[in-house]
């Protein structure tokens, strides 16, 4: 056997959905498991037909028609597996820029009721700090100017998460301790994980200065001290 499966499915033919589950599916939403368990129907009762008309006995039949049964049934666990892991949660791992010490990370999970935000930030200093979503993945300038401007699928002016109009990923101030640390969490409603307004391949900024959460196009927040592309937790 080529490789372990970890946690993949235990049935044969199951194998080769478990393999695009597990690696594509919550990118490609045209690989639907529920359509290999279409496919597989006919297969199922063209089986049972056959082996009726070949003079198999009943309890071959019987054993066959509970092979079918189980082979459904995981296809379908597949299906529900594969539902869950489109909920993927995302992180972005900032890196120090504009000269400073900043690293951290910013977790982004779905919940019921919306994507649970948590940020734990080091090397900052103390005091307020804008935090926002910026519209392109690329960390990769020394000021983190690559990463664009805010991210603005609604076109909307600058705001923070309490204001009538706002960025998406406008999520206001983040509030560094005496130490530089921040820990720091927020539930949004309207934060997408796939699709054209997708924030997956997008950046997390944490900036120098605190934002007014009103001045377009950045609330005057200053420099950008870390920056981290928005990525599936793998
Ligand atoms: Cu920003
Ligand atoms: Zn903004």
């Amino acid at each position: 056997m080529a490789g372990k499966n970890v946690g993949g499915p235990r049935f044969r033919e199951g194998r080769k959905n478990g393999s695009y589950v597990r690696t594509g599916l919550a990118r490609d939403h045209n690989h639907n498991p529920a359509l290999n368990a279409g496919l597989f129907l006919p297969y199922a009762f063209a089986m049972v037909y056959t082996s009726r008309h070949a003079g198999v006995s009943f309890n071959t039949m019987k054993r066959n028609l509970l092979f079918i049964i189980v082979l459904l049934f995981a296809v379908c666990l597949l299906f529900t597996n594969a539902t869950a892991q489109d909920a993927t949660p995302l992180v972005a791992k900032l890196s120090p820029s504009s000269g400073s010490q900043v690293t951290g990370t910013v977790t982004f999970t779905p919940t019921a009721d919306g994507t649970q935000i948590v940020a734990d930030i080091t090397g900052l200093k103390p005091g307020k700090h804008g935090l926002h979503i910026h519209e392109k993945g690329d960390c990769s300038a020394p000021d983190a100017s690559s990463a664009g401007a805010h991210f603005n699928p609604t076109h909307s002016h600058h705001g923070g998460p309490a204001t009538a109009e706002r960025h998406v990923g406008d999520f206001g101030n983040v509030e560094a301790d005496a130490s530089g640390k921040v820990h720091f969490e927020l539930k949004e409603k309207n934060l997408k994980f796939s699709g054209p307004d997708s924030i997956m391949g997008k950046s997390v900024v944490v900036h120098e200065k605190e934002d007014d959460l009103k001045t377009d196009p950045s609330g005057n927040s200053g420099a950008r001290v870390g920056c981290g592309v928005i990525v599936a937790v793998k």
